[in-house]
């Protein structure tokens, strides 16, 4: 399963994951040796391998022909695609989808390789050895598909309120991938209204973004209490006959900035929030739908109405999930902590604009996602790096005009980037990583903004803040890393932020705890990061029934 619903009526596809493949790791002990994997995978849940820094093939064979066109939701963290020993596509970062169509495959038994490869290199400006971990392998499912020579790529929905009636922009990119130019008609439904788009042309080997607008009468709004979705339909016809479709799926609500607040249909949000690594103990990153949801259904009883995906765009599933639970999500592109001279390598400017391209891309429909963030904690006190997140910045509102952007800051009174975010968000650790008392820290740090920087008068949240606790640790002075202190700290914290009027909500770093790179095993007991409220194990600490409480007195 790859979408919460189904993408296609017309066009053929079959999913290639889901099934057992069979991995080859390229070097270590093991190399060369075969092992049966169902995919998707991460090499890390296989005992052999859960250590394991380096390539690894997945092959599988299928029966197909004609114009196909794969598509992979995600390899990590660096992907080679070689059809019957062809090399056909080539991706970097784990987290983003990306395709690629073969013409002309003759009917028959084909196989299917992807090396994905986890090494760190200086070729991987935002896979590197960090807080967190790059996994290895095929972590998101693989769709195979038969396109026609004219076939659409996707669809944009951007709904808004006018005199009190919705409607609806939409861009529609339709790729012609033969030599010669083509003649069709594009129709597309939502909410039962059928729009004829009349006969288009397409030039040869060409794609071409079409617009229209639509209004509707008697549509419900999304709402986080309750999130109506619509399916948008497209198809496209030549000479009255379907040839391609695509079904996607969005909400009517719009989000706006008004003053110091954050608007979904008019009414301010209030983030009462989780950061939430796609990591566990048995799946890595890959982790299935059930899993997924069982994160969410503790999330919902722990009284969170939103998700922080640190530090990187996630799985559509997951997405899919939030939009029909009414989880608001802040979804960032790939970075974590990145010096200046970790921004000055070559690759990490066209790397982490190609993961926000990505992203916008495959993810511009999801309501669920009410603002885009970049670069957590990189170089913002720094003018080349106040110069990377300009670029950014620019390039995300050039893809999507209508959600507010950001960046999670942790440069304190030095960061020099605050004139460009339509929201200033700061991670904060006071009662952890020091011990100022929490309320005249925030203030402290929220008038310098309004004082000193071009960040006054914008929304202010805080986008991470926490203490670590070891699950089933105690000790009779509650020192730092038992569960009792972390209860502790994070009670004074929630307390302080949530009443803070000048604060629009607030991200608990984090939902469980993950694993991180060996290489920072020595601030990281058990090479863990440990902040969780519940374990890798998803086992409540002594901090969860704290964090309910809280969020739940705060209605
Ligand atoms: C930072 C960072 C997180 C995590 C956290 C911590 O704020 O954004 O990824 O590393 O610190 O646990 O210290």
């Amino acid at each position: 399963m790859f979408r919460m619903f189904t993408t296609h009526k017309i066009r053929k596809y079959q999913e290639l994951t889901g099934k057992l493949w069979d991995f080859v790791p390229g070097q270590g002990e093991h190399a060369q040796q075969t092992y049966q994997v169902l995919t998707p995978n991460c090499w890390e849940s296989l005992p052999d391998f859960a250590g394991y820094r380096g390539e690894g093939d997945y092959t599988t064979t299928f029966m197909a022909g004609g114009q196909l066109r794969f598509e992979f939701k995600g390899v990590s963290h660096t992907a080679t695609v070689f059809l019957d020993g062809k090399k056909i596509a080539s991706h970097y970062n784990a987290y983003t989808i990306f395709s690629t169509v073969v013409k002309d495959v003759p009917w028959g038994e084909h196989t299917l390789t992807i090396r994905a490869d986890n090494r760190f290199s200086e070729e991987s400006a935002l896979h590197l050895p960090n807080d967190y971990m790059s996994y290895g392998g095929v972590s998101r499912p693989v769709i195979l598909e038969n396109v026609s020579d004219t076939y659409l790529k996707w669809c944009h929905v951007t709904p808004y309120l006018e005199n009190d009636q919705w409607r609806v922009k939409l861009a529609i990119q339709v790729a012609n991938i033969s030599a010669e130019s083509k003649t069709f008609a594009l129709r597309t439904e939502i909410a039962g209204m059928q729009m004829d788009w009349g006969e288009q042309e397409l030039a040869a080997n060409s794609e071409k973004v079409f617009y229209a607008e639509q209004s509707f009468t008697n549509v419900q709004a999304w709402q986080q209490t309750r999130p109506k979705l619509y399916l948008v339909s497209c198809q496209l016809l030549s000479q009255g006959t379907p040839i391609d479709d695509l079904i996607d799926r969005f909400g009517f609500r719009e989000i706006k900035v008004v003053g110091k607040n954050i608007q979904l249909n008019g009414q301010n949000i209030r983030i009462k929030g989780f950061c939430r690594h796609e990591d566990h103990p048995q799946f890595g990153c890959a982790l299935p739908l059930a899993a997924m949801a069982a994160d969410l259904a503790l999330l919902k009883d722990l009284g969170a109405n939103s998700i922080r995906t640190s530090h990187y765009p996630n799985d559509e599933l997951f997405l899919d999930l939030c939009d029909e639970q009414g989880i608001l999500v802040w979804e960032e592109n790939h970075a974590r902590g990145l010096t200046e001279a970790d921004m000055r390598n070559p690759h990490f400017e066209p790397q982490a604009e190609q993961v926000i391209a990505e992203m916008v891309q495959a993810h511009y429909n999801h309501p669920a996602i009410y603002i885009w963030g970049i670069l957590n904690e990189c170089a913002s006190d720094t003018e080349y790096g106040r110069s990377c997140y300009a670029q950014q910045f620019s390039l995300l509102r050039r893809l999507d005009k209508t959600r507010p952007c950001s960046f999670a800051s942790c440069k304190f009174k030095t960061d020099k980037s605050f004139g460009l975010p339509d929201v200033v968000a700061y991670n904060i650790y006071p009662q952890w990583y020091h011990d100022a008392p929490v309320a005249t820290y925030l203030d402290d740090l929220y008038q310098w903004v309004q004082r000193e920087t071009a960040g006054a008068g914008k929304p202010f949240m805080i986008t991470e803040i926490g203490a670590g606790g070891l699950y089933g640790y105690h000790n009779p002075q509650h020192s730092k890393w038992t569960e009792d202190y972390q209860a502790e700290a994070l009670k004074k914290q929630l307390q302080a932020v949530l009443s803070d009027p000048n604060c629009l909500g607030v991200y608990i770093w984090q939902f469980c705890d993950v694993r991180v790179s060996e290489e920072w095993f020595d601030n990281r007991p058990r090479t863990m990061n440990n902040k969780g409220i519940v374990d890798e194990f998803r086992r409540p600490k002594m901090a969860y029934q704290v964090v309910k409480q809280i969020f739940e007195e705060l209605a």
